[in-house]
């Protein structure tokens, strides 16, 4: 079968492909262990000195696979296995990671984009936090990261409604490194990451090291607090609402409180 992940080198420069198309590269238990696999990889490569992350199709990651059996008994522990050491590992990467996102990034694809060093965006890619449309909350680092970046009342305003946020306007607010045209994503994610592959790693990966560290809450704390504050949501009855309506492909009708 076709793999999950597709791994390209250029000089200095991996690129990870999500490989999902079908499902706008929705995370399996699959694609996560082929992703980490990738990664470790990548990371144990000396000749690698910058890392891109994108998406193969019409989008960058719709998040976690809604479909993926493992998902249905045990939230709490899918986002402890694979989002949590997922986020740590590219925040600890010895190498830049750009995220190239080239399509809508949603959920836990939104915050998988954020938590890497730099987001560079297509004009028409877009950023939902689609977690309160299924009664879940952000993960993959975003009550972490999202306030950091845009501030609380845009974060805040962000994770609640859940409205999609276009990449000129992610830009804007500074959610995101740049924004670019279509046609230009792949050049300049390229002369990026030429960039970073020459400037000194060591020092790079320090940077954000003291920079991530120097931020009131430790990054593993806030991210183990989401598995479990996300396994108490997905034990509602409102998750199973939000899945099955989003399923159906109808709206959902929520009740809890
Ligand atoms: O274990 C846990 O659950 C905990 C972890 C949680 C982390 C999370 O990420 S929770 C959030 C999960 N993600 C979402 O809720 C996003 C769901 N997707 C969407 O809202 C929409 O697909 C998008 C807004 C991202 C894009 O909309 P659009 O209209 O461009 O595309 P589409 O038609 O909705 O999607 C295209 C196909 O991909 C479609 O399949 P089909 O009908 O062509 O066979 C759709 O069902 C599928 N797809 C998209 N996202 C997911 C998905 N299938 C499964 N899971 C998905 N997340």
């Amino acid at each position: 079968s076709e793999a999950l992940i597709l791994a390209a080198t250029e000089g200095p420069v991996r690129t990870l492909t999500l490989n999902r198309p079908a499902a706008l590269n929705s995370f399996t238990a699959a694609m996560h262990a082929e992703l980490r696999a990738a990664l470790a990889e990548a990371a144990a490569d000396d000749s690698v000195r910058c890392l891109v992350l994108t998406g193969a199709g019409r989008g960058f990651c719709a998040g976690q696979d809604l479909n993926d059996s493992e998902m249905a008994g045990d939230v709490e522990g899918v986002v402890e296995r694979h989002y949590k050491p997922l986020a740590l590992t590219i925040r600890s990467f010895p190498v830049p990671v750009i995220a190239m996102v080239n399509g809508v990034a949603a959920g836990a694809g939104a915050n998988l984009a954020l938590g890497c060093d730099f987001v560079i965006a297509a004009r028409s890619a877009s950023f939902i936090q689609a977690f309160s449309k299924i009664a879940l909350v952000p993960d993959c680092g975003g009550t972490w990261l999202l306030p950091r970046l845009v501030g609380r009342a845009r974060a805040l305003g962000l994770a609640m409604t859940g409205d999609k946020l276009p990449a000129e306007e992610a830009e804007r607010i500074g959610m995101i490194w740049r924004c670019v045209d279509d046609a230009a994503l792949l050049d300049s994610t390229q002369s990026l990451a030429a960039k970073l592959a020459a400037l000194p790693s060591k020092a790079l990966a320090e940077t954000r090291r003291l920079i991530d560290s120097a931020a009131p809450m430790d990054f593993a704390l806030a991210l183990g607090q989401e598995a479990k504050v996300q396994g108490a949501m997905s034990r509602a009855p409102d998750f199973a609402e939000g899945v099955g309506a989003f399923l159906q492909k109808r709206a959902a009708v929520f009740k809890d409180r």
